[in-house]
């Protein structure tokens, strides 16, 4: 959430700013602004709403200049405003653009009102620019580097919580401060240039080289260097700068672009069986043999010794691992336990012996998933891993382990391909795990889980030709206010996704149950007006299934159930059948999440919401 874009050239940075925020308008959406030094005037611009509104304010106002800062919100403190967009400045001389939460902006604020300091916005933000320009006077001397740093340096030492920061001082025209601390930045190395970004994504039209900031690291970049500390160490003015590496971005200039599509969310929804099929590439072999060492050194070792498993995610993410539990269960014959993260990291957390932690995120900078993988680092578990779709994310980079899904960048704020990929992903984990220990109660061979994880993608292909039917039902939905998602085993969770999935982006209230626990509340509900939603594979507990369905029907509710083929499910007066091809009861989560996403696509596009980026939300949760 929020992007950052920042810059240092002997180029005009407007355009590469601009861009940069276009790319990052997935993490935050409300409003945006930037702030240039040139010829030693700082100039600002902001607007309310989408990034193209700035951009059509500065066509009517071009600001060049050689230094800048831009930023895309997503607002925690203070409504979305122009008043309250980043920039954010102090005494007409201090520029900062933060991605986080400063947890103690109020004492902060009174502090700073006390020595004089006026306040123009609501944010939490507004007090570092106060803060760092009150420590830029207190640090005496001349306008060099060294009291630029110690100004910083001080500034950083009274902030709680969390920040990525890009900042400019207009008596320095070609110096670019930046920090991080809980939430991601990167910076770029361009030829003779050098800038700064909340993700990789944001700058691939300048460079593809990249240093990946550690959590505490603050600097300085200029157009050619870059001075990098820890907030650990000494300070600055009496060490060296600490060393990172430089590290190339591996897929290219992967921005996605819509091309024929009307929306990101569809795109992606389309690539699944692309996306599939590169989750799988480089983790079995030839001969269907999974390639266990790809999670990192000591992997087999260590899935061998492995007798527990905690999965801890958010979101979409946990929907995965809650379907996961049923594999790994059933088919590893592991206990298997999964929380949110926002739960597991504030609990007293017992520890059983031999647990592997599991955490999963698409973007890997998930604030409440990294706080718990940082606790799980300390906590006696027998190792980390991460299951992550973003190579060089602090998850994958902070975690003993990792799964990537090359899923590819995701850019619509409802996750569709991250989804299934993640829940490829964990099946394949699944089947290490299993043949690790050689046991467990599932005697389905390896070579034949491999097999059907193959199969996947023509799968997905065949029920993405349901999508003009899917759509014809999603018409239905047009005056609803409210739906039932139903499923049973791991088609529970899967239908929380697609309750999830109609929230975020149609915004109908939607509730998923476990169709045995109808009848214990929720059945309450029930009327013709209610739309119920059932996930209906052919599997052992579909005759449980009807058995509730036929609970709904009776009190007046219209079904429209997802099944199999030769599921027996007649359609009917107030039954709605939509028939996927035939699958094993193990993959099914997978193929049956899709469906779920097509509808709330098509629902989202009948009630005329923005499908990409729906109200309130953002990808990339990079607050708590
Ligand atoms: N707290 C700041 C930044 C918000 C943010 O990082 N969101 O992801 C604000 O509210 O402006």
């Amino acid at each position: 959430m929020c992007g950052i874009v920042g810059a240092a050239s002997l180029r005009n940075v407007t355009p590469i700013l601009l861009e940069g925020l276009k790319r990052l308008e997935y993490r935050g959406y409300d409003s945006s602004g930037l702030a240039l030094l040139s010829d030693g005037q700082l100039q600002r611009e902001r607007e309310i709403g989408r990034v193209a509104a700035l951009e059509s304010l500065l066509d009517k106002r071009a600001l060049k200049g050689n230094l800048g800062i831009a930023h895309t919100r997503w607002a925690t403190h203070g409504k979305p405003s122009k008043l309250n967009a980043h920039p954010h400045l102090s005494s007409a001389s201090v520029a900062v653009v933060h991605n986080g939460i400063i947890e103690n902006h109020e004492p902060l604020r009174r502090e700073l009102k006390e020595m004089g300091y006026r306040f123009h916005s609501e944010t939490d933000t507004e007090v570092i620019a106060h803060l760092f320009d009150h420590s830029y006077r207190q640090a005496s001397g001349e306008a060099s580097s060294a009291r630029l740093l110690k100004a910083f340096r001080h500034t950083l030492m009274r902030l709680n919580g969390a920040y990525a920061l890009g900042i400019i001082h207009i008596e320095h025209p070609d110096r670019l401060l930046c920090a991080r601390m809980g939430s991601p930045l990167v910076i770029g190395e361009g030829s003779e240039e050098h800038f700064i970004a909340s993700d990789p994504l944001a700058l691939l039209q300048v460079t593809d080289s990249f240093i990946y900031l550690e959590e505490g690291d603050y600097g300085i970049l200029t157009r050619d260097a870059v001075d990098l500390y820890e907030m650990e160490g000494p300070d600055p003015t009496e060490s060296e700068p600490v060393t990172r590496p430089i590290v190339r971005y591996e897929h290219g200039d992967q921005v996605a672009e819509k091309g024929d599509y009307r929306h990101f969310m569809l795109k992606e929804i389309h690539e699944q069986p692309q996306a599939l099929k590169a989750t799988l590439e480089g983790k079995v072999s030839d001969e269907g043999h999974l390639l266990t060492s790809i999670l990192g050194p000591e992997a087999e070792t260590l899935l061998a010794n492995t007798r527990q498993i905690q999965i801890v995610s958010c979101g979409t993410s946990y929907h995965a691992g809650l379907v996961a539990r049923y594999w790994i269960e059933s088919i590893a014959g592991l206990p298997c336990s999964v929380e949110v993260a926002s739960e597991f990291r504030y609990r007293e957390v017992v520890v059983p012996d031999d647990t592997l932690f599991v955490a999963i995120s698409q973007s890997g900078e998930t604030a409440d998933t990294l706080a718990a993988l940082r606790f799980a680092k300390n906590a006696g578990y027998l190792a980390t891993l991460a299951i992550c779709n973003v190579p060089g994310s602090s998850l994958v980079r902070e975690s003993s382990l990792r799964l990537m899904t090359n899923a590819g960048p995701e850019i619509g704020v409802a996750s569709t391909k991250a989804f299934t990929t993640q829940l490829l992903a964990l099946l394949w984990l699944t089947a290490a795990l299993a043949s690790s220990r050689r046991s467990g109660p599932n005697t389905l061979s390896t070579s034949g889980l491999v097999e059907e994880m193959r199969a996947m993608p023509r799968l997905v292909e065949q029920v993405l030709e349901l999508e003009p039917a899917i759509a014809q039902l999603a018409t239905r939905f047009a005056d609803k206010h409210h739906t039932l998602f139903l499923g049973r085993g791991p088609h529970y969770p899967v239908a929380m996704e697609g309750a999830l999935k109609l929230k975020e982006i149609s915004y109908i209230h939607a509730e998923a149950y476990a169709a045995g626990e109808l009848k214990h509340g929720p059945l309450a509900l029930v009327d013709d007006d209610m739309p119920v939603v059932t996930v209906a594979p052919s599997d052992d507990l579909l005759e449980k299934l009807k058995s509730n369905l036929q609970e709904v029907r009776a009190r007046g509710g219209q079904l429209i159930n997802f099944v199999c083929e030769q599921a027996g499910l007649e359609s009917g007066e107030g039954i709605t059948n939509l028939v996927l091809p035939k699958v094993s009861d193990i993959l099914a989560p997978i193929l049956f999440s899709v469906p779920l996403q097509l509808l709330s696509y098509h629902v989202a596009l009948v009630k005329g919401t923005d499908v990409d980026k729906p109200r309130n939300l953002a990808k990339s949760v990079t607050v708590e």
